[in-house]
Order: C-alpha cells, then sequence, then structure tokens
C-alpha cells in the first residue's frame, strides 16, 4: 500500500499539478476523489482549508499544491524536479510566482468580467502581454532546451502546464488567442502534452468550457 494518499478533484487545475509531479517522479500514490461541490463532512477534518490537493504523507498533511510539490522534490530527490544551482532554483520560484500572481489572475478575470466587454477587451490584452512577456522573458532566454527551466523538465512547467490546459476554453468562451509571435511557448506546449503525467491527468477542451460555464452561472446568481 503506498504511504501518499493524495485528496483531489480531476477538475482542479492544482490537484492536476501535484498528481503530475507525484507521476513526474514515480511514486505510488492512493488517490482519493473529492467533489469540491459537494464535499464529504470529514473532508474538514483532513483539509485546513477546505480545498484540495492536500497529502498525507507518513501521518502528516501537507496542502497548497506548489508547498506540496516542493515538500515532494525534497522528500524524493531521486528524480529531482528543481534545479540544483541556488540561483537557478530561486528562478524557478520567481516563474512560479509569475504564474500565480500576473499569469493566472489575468486568465481568471475572463471568468468575472464576461459581462462587460471593456473590461474583456483589457482582458484579453493583458493575457496577450504576459504570454509574450513570457516567451521572450524566459524562453527566448533560454539557451537550449524547450522546458521553462531550459532541458529539464521541472516543477515550473507543472506549475503552468494546468493552465495552459484550459487555454482552449478561454478561446472557446472568450476568443482568447495566443500571439503567433508565441512560437516556443507552443514547442513547450506540445513537448508537454507528451508527458505521461500529462497523459494521465488531463481532460478535454469540452469539460473546460463546461466547468467553466457552470462557474460563470454561479458567479451570475
Ligand atoms: N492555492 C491552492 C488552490 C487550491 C484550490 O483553489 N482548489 C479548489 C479546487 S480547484 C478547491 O478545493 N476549492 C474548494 C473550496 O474552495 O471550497 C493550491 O494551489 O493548492
Amino acid at each position: 500500500m503506498s504511504d501518499i494518499k493524495i485528496y483531489s478533484f480531476d477538475k482542479c487545475p492544482y490537484a492536476q499539478r501535484t498528481r503530475m509531479a507525484l507521476i513526474e517522479k514515480g511514486l505510488d500514490f492512493e488517490l482519493i476523489e473529492i467533489d469540491v461541490y459537494n464535499k464529504p463532512e470529514w473532508f474538514h477534518e483532513i483539509s485546513p482549508y477546505g480545498k484540495v490537493p492536500v497529502i498525507v504523507h507518513e501521518g502528516k498533511t501537507i496542502f497548497e499544491s506548489a508547498i506540496i510539490n516542493e515538500y515532494l522534490d525534497e522528500r524524493y530527490p531521486e528524480v529531482a524536479l528543481m534545479p540544483t544551482d541556488l540561483y537557478e532554483r530561486a528562478r524557478a520560484r520567481i516563474w512560479m510566482d509569475y504564474c500565480s500572481n500576473y499569469y493566472l489572475p489575468a486568465c481568471t478575470r475572463l471568468l468575472r468580467d464576461h459581462k462587460n466587454e471593456e473590461a474583456q477587451e483589457q482582458n484579453l490584452k493583458r493575457i496577450k502581454e504576459r504570454l509574450l512577456y513570457i516567451e521572450k522573458e524566459c524562453f527566448e532566454a533560454n539557451k537550449d532546451g524547450v522546458f521553462w527551466m531550459g532541458n529539464k523538465l521541472t516543477l515550473v512547467d507543472l506549475h503552468y502546464a494546468p493552465f495552459f490546459e484550459r487555454f482552449g476554453a478561454y478561446e472557446h468562451l472568450f476568443d482568447a488567442r495566443w500571439p503567433d509571435e508565441c512560437v516556443k511557448i507552443r514547442l513547450w506546449w506540445d513537448a508537454m502534452q507528451e508527458r505521461q503525467s500529462y497523459l494521465e491527468t488531463f481532460l478535454p477542451t469540452e469539460s473546460h468550457i463546461s466547468t467553466y460555464s457552470e462557474m460563470m452561472q454561479r458567479i451570475a446568481s
């Protein structure tokens, strides 16, 4: 029996990050699916924030996807998913922070403002700027390799992948577009879609379209 339990929800991009890390690291785990819209009473005793993902490892509870992933990487260093060089580790964390505080909020505004044409125009412009920033500052600056940090997949790739998977839904629902200049981001995304960790965790675009449509209805009511 595995000594890692992960409480997850198949539609949750954050839980997907952690499932991808477990798979990339080749770790056994027990997957416990939680419907976050209808959480069982006992889940509140497991998850301090009432959210997924949560892992229980050797009797200890760890939550927040980015923190879980770094914990797993430090605890099981055999398949390392962070650079070894200290400056490169800091850069990896800066890119994960960019996802959480710049790229992702730009995307989630699309859901919030879906009835506000003027705000949506700004939101689409902001997403375009952020994608161009990533293309230039990350991918064009890399000397080699298709991944975020160069030639080796790291936690940074797993941090972003679930949200790029959902871009097809942004295209369908909000007419978002990747700028043509984002050639290297495309190469990265092609490489990510071949990873076993992605193949085992992704959901089709139609599923994301219906999840976001339901979320917008919930926001409106
Ligand atoms: N910052 C958290 C976000 C996790 C999160 O928002 N999970 C959502 C599902 S995608 C959840 O569990 N929501 C239930 C709730 O807020 O009640 C992480 O990175 O783990």
